[in-house]
């Protein structure tokens, strides 16, 4: 693997002056490619062409069904070209191959979602109770909208954000992660081959301090769709509050796996391990802390250390990996230091925490799954994210049952963020109850991970503003305007002098 340089970031990934940068897959640091490299004047070049495109091109007037077409054949060659983009992504983030054709379905349903909703809610009629007006609420697209997404999965969040913003008519600048850059260029290419008009699509490679600026601060931009880390998240909606942009943003969670003693333990316990070390937790969503009762936590806790020493990790071409390689090593570095504090914060660990340092692993940016038990409310590892294959475990109890989940409900509302979370128990009313009360933007009961696009996404509290997929998804990126149209003009008639008076 390459050097870290004394900025903290690797070689991989770095500027030379030829701006260019060279990709290299976090599994073994092979060569993906090498792509351009924007900088501030490139991207706002790509705002001055969206904002054309937007205000003098055809999209925004496209009809909708027109749209919706556009999207359904952009799904069809997804469908088509299945392996190359799967490949692409499984070089970049080093994720295993099969879970990116995975991603790849998804990213055909999201796309034939809103392709759906395009020709949707075209608006509502007022009933102003007035025979000679025509009062009609409309949507508009937002306009040129600038989407920022993360290095996890890193096509599908831009599905989420490209799908929406064509079916409502915009433009849009794209900015994906500086790491893994080589399915967004596949994207925009393929938006042109489906036949969208120039201008529409805009790509703007690089680092995000580098091109973020100009992208976040422009008066030409209209809306900024943000997903990744909550300390970016911060400084863009700040730089956009500037120019009153639209801000939706995404920025993962610290999300409890709440595990109930009356629950289906086995299925309980699967699902906790899958929760967790899913991508090696890089998913914003991941149950990262187990909120287990305290009658069963040897039960449990102990199965699910047994289960993570058994996980076998490796790269995206490996037949019998489980699970893949952190994005780079400044990422393994820093889940490595939580791991540490927690440990110095008192935790105990149960399993992992180890940098591998032989045999095929060290040749990766590969982190353990670990478990860090004992773990309270009061130590930073159950409040911050680590991003990485880390299971906190605390512990609930009650002397009755209404005690038992409020203390659950405590511990698992306890936290800035509010993403995502689930309770598991086989009791109906209880899994209803808990589930009511966790803030939380996705509430699984006895399940963990699913999602469909129909389906809203989206945080409370500092896991973001807004949503994604679903119906509002849609409207994230439509304009709302209401039309009046009096069809018998008449003198308002308001003030004493009145057009009578001047003789008009
Ligand atoms: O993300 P950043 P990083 C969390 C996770 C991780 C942490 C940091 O906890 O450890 O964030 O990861 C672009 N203006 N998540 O540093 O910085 C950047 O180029 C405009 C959770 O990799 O948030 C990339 O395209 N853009 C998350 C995108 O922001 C800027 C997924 C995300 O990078 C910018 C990933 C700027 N000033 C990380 N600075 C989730 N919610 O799923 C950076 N960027």
């Amino acid at each position: 693997m390459p050097e870290i340089d004394e900025r903290g970031s690797s070689d991989r990934g770095s500027r030379d002056h030829d701006a260019v940068r060279h990709i290299v897959c976090p599994a073994d640091g092979s060569a993906v490619g090498t792509v351009p490299e924007g900088d501030a004047d490139d991207a706002t070049r790509a705002v001055a062409s969206a904002r054309r495109a937007f205000d003098d091109g055809p999209w925004p007037s496209t009809p909708s069904p027109e749209r919706a077409a556009l999207l359904h054949r952009l799904a069809d060659l997804l469908e088509e070209e299945k392996e190359t983009v799967a490949t692409l992504e499984a070089k970049d983030t080093g994720k295993r191959l099969v879970e990116c054709r995975i991603d790849v379905d998804d990213i055909v349903s999201v796309f034939r979602h809103f392709a759906s909703l395009a020709q949707a809610d075209a608006g509502r009629v007022i009933d102003t109770g007035m025979p000679d007006v025509s009062s009609r609420v409309v949507h508009e697209p937002v306009g040129v909208c600038v989407l920022i997404t993360p290095w996890n999965y890193p096509l599908l969040q831009t599905a989420w954000k490209v799908a929406p913003a064509l079916a409502a008519g915009n433009t849009f600048v794209l900015k994906p992660s500086e790491w893994t850059p080589h399915t967004a260029l596949w994207l925009v290419d393929a938006l042109a081959r489906v036949g969208l008009p120039e201008g529409v699509a805009n790509l703007v490679l690089g680092a995000g301090a580098a091109v973020g600026p100009p992208l976040t601060t422009s008066e030409d931009v209209d809306l900024v769709s943000f997903t990744g880390g909550l300390v970016t998240g911060t400084a863009i909606a700040e730089a956009a509050a500037k120019t009153v942009k639209r801000v939706a943003l995404e920025l993962g969670g610290k999300n409890p796996n709440v595990v109930f003693a009356d629950a289906d333990l086995p299925a309980a316990i699967d699902n906790a391990v899958t929760a967790i070390f899913l991508d090696s937790g890089q998913v914003c969503s991941a149950g990262a802390r187990l909120v287990v009762e305290e009658s069963v936590h040897d039960e449990v806790v102990d199965e699910i250390v047994r289960r993570a020493g058994l996980i076998r990790l490796g790269g995206p071409f490996d037949d019998d990996a489980e699970s893949g390689p952190l994005i780079h090593e400044a990422h393994r570095d820093k889940v490595h230091d939580y791991v540490r504090q927690a440990v110095a914060e008192g935790a105990t660990l149960r399993c992992g925490g180890e940098i591998p340092t032989e045999g095929p692993l060290a040749a990766g940016s590969y982190y353990p799954p670990t478990v860090l038990d004992g773990c309270t409310r009061d130590m930073a590892c159950v409040h911050d994210e680590s991003f990485g294959p880390v299971l906190t475990v605390e512990t609930f109890s009650g002397a009755t049952r209404e005690e038992a989940e409020d203390a659950a409900v405590a511990i698992a509302n306890d936290t800035h963020y509010g993403l995502a979370g689930a309770v598991w128990t086989e009791n109906a009313g209880r899994a209803e109850r808990v589930a009511r009360r966790l803030r939380h933007g996705t509430i699984w009961i006895n399940d963990y991970h699913p999602y469909v696009p129909q389906a809203e996404w989206g945080g409370m509290k500092r896991s973001g503003i807004g949503r994604e997929l679903g119906l509002a998804g849609l409207e994230e990126y439509r304009e709302t305007k209401h039309i009046w149209h009096n069809t018998r003009p008449a003198p308002a008639g308001w003030f004493a002098h009145g057009p009578a008076d001047a003789g008009v």
